[in-house]
């Protein structure tokens, strides 16, 4: 940290992530309907303390103050969620005016500060009716998603250049449709791959409906990736064995390719069948793959951590065991703390797909520390390291066009509600002020200084 930043490229842009259940509530405002979220919320014991995101950080109120914030940092771009349920407040039918009206205003007063709006489609809130009808297991939901991003296009699609189909369709599956962590809180193996599959058919749908809407846009998906690392039961790399081993491939197919290759490649990569079983056929129809893999314009990568994997332990429900990763510190999440994953990852992205890989944008990528007034050097350090692990990978010759903070703010973390603080600015939550944090300062002096 004590040296500067490596220079990046002119024009590269630097930017904050956030989504629009975890900030907004006003979960009733608006003609918004009901996501699974909002239930998720109320079921006992499902989030910490019982907490819900019905208000969260306010942003639904307080998006001038946000935006002004984010014109404070000097970010180039700006990436947002809509929610579903404030578009159709019941999955389907006509747009709710207020739902985009408000989207509206968020687009007008980050262009009005010169900060380009990237808006993702799907982050989560499916409206709850949708999910009713089998949700994301249900084939139909994939049509429904893709009316939904011709309602969003045809309005904001004069001013978003940058659209995002879905966030990290990887944990939503495997955290809200096999382990039950999040929303809608499913678990086991039996819906997963349809799950997969269907949310890859709505983003290739989507694609087609921003694309019919706007000109010269650019169009991704942003996934989650993680450097897997084989480790022994003690959680080191020194004591993995060639089960170990074995294991940790599985993993890498289900978390880093299974969303990618059919993607880039048009295709699910060979040992998919671990999760799709025997029903592939009745699943993936003639077409599908061609609709899933539309070219896209660039693809956004969500980075946290890497992930120690070893051999599953007996009658584990998945094929890999994931015991903590030996001789790292840690995030207030329990992450471990390893940057150079971040450049593994991307070299690796760079490397399995060669000739295939759009360009790259760090769509997320952060930490969360335990709230307090100390100095928030441990989330400079997080995010010093990561920058330079971006910059690292780029003079290996991967193309990466943007770096994205996640969060602007403090937020509703899904399960852990409140506990988990990621933001550049902290938020009280009982007067909702807003307050930058040391590390606000110092992602405004990189962005100031530029190359630094
Ligand atoms: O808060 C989440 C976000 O919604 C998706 N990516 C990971 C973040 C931190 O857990």
């Amino acid at each position: 940290m004590s040296q500067p930043l490596p220079a990046f490229p002119e024009g590269f842009t630097w930017g904050v992530s956030t989504s629009a259940y975890q900030i907004e509530g006003a979960v009733t405002e608006g003609g918004r309907g009901p996501s699974i979220w909002d239930k998720f919320c109320r079921e006992p014991g499902r989030v910490q303390r019982g907490e819900t995101g019905d208000v969260a950080a306010d942003h639904y109120h307080r998006y001038a103050e946000d935006v002004g914030l984010m014109a404070d940092l000097g970010i180039g771009a700006y990436r947002f969620s809509i929610a579903w349920p404030r578009i159709q407040p019941t999955g389907t039918g006509p747009a709710n005016p207020a739902g985009l009206a408000f989207y509206d205003r968020l687009v007008d007063a980050l262009l009005e500060q010169g900060i380009d709006p990237i808006a993702t489609l799907f982050h989560w809130d499916m409206p709850q009716p949708l999910d009713d009808a089998g949700g994301w297991a249900n084939r139909d939901t994939a049509a429904r998603f893709g009316e939904y991003a011709d309602l969003v296009a045809a309005r904001l699609g004069d001013r978003v250049k940058l659209w995002i189909t879905l966030n990290e369709p990887v944990m939503h599956t495997y955290l809200g449709h096999m382990d039950g962590s999040h929303a809608p809180g499913r678990t086991g193996l039996d819906s997963a791959f349809p799950v997969v599959h269907h949310q890859l058919l709505g983003h290739g749908l989507a694609v087609a409906a921003i694309r019919r809407h706007t000109s010269g846009a650019g169009v991704s998906i942003a996934n989650n990736y993680t450097a897997v690392w084989a480790v022994g039961a003690d959680g080191t790399r020194d004591s993995a064995g060639d089960e170990d081993r074995a294991a940790a491939a599985g993993y890498d197919l289900l978390h880093n390719r299974l969303f990618t290759d059919p993607l880039l490649l048009g295709s699910y990569p060979p040992g998919y069948e671990m999760l799709a079983g025997a029903d592939v056929d009745s699943v993936v129809l003639d077409g599908d793959l061609r609709v899933i893999s539309t070219p896209l314009d660039w693809l956004g990568v969500n980075y946290y951590n890497p992930s120690g994997i070893g051999a599953p332990q007996p009658d584990a429900l998945m094929p890999f065991d994931a015991p903590p990763l030996a001789g790292f510190p840690t995030t207030g999440f329990d992450w471990p703390i390893a940057p150079d994953g971040l450049r593994e990852v991307l070299v690796g992205l760079h490397e399995r797909y060669p000739g295939k890989m759009p360009p790259i944008w760090i769509t997320e990528n952060g930490c969360a520390f335990p709230d307090g007034d100390g100095p928030d050097t441990d989330r400079i350090a997080y995010l010093d390291g990561h920058i330079r692990a971006v910059h690292a990978a780029m003079a290996a010759g991967v193309d990466v066009r943007g770096y994205f903070v996640w969060s602007l703010l403090d937020n509703f973390e899904w399960a852990e509600g409140y506990s988990q603080r990621f933001g550049l600015v902290r938020v009280d939550f009982d007067t909702q002020r807003r307050t930058p944090r040391a590390s606000f300062d110092w992602y405004r002096d990189l962005i100031r200084g530029g190359t630094q």
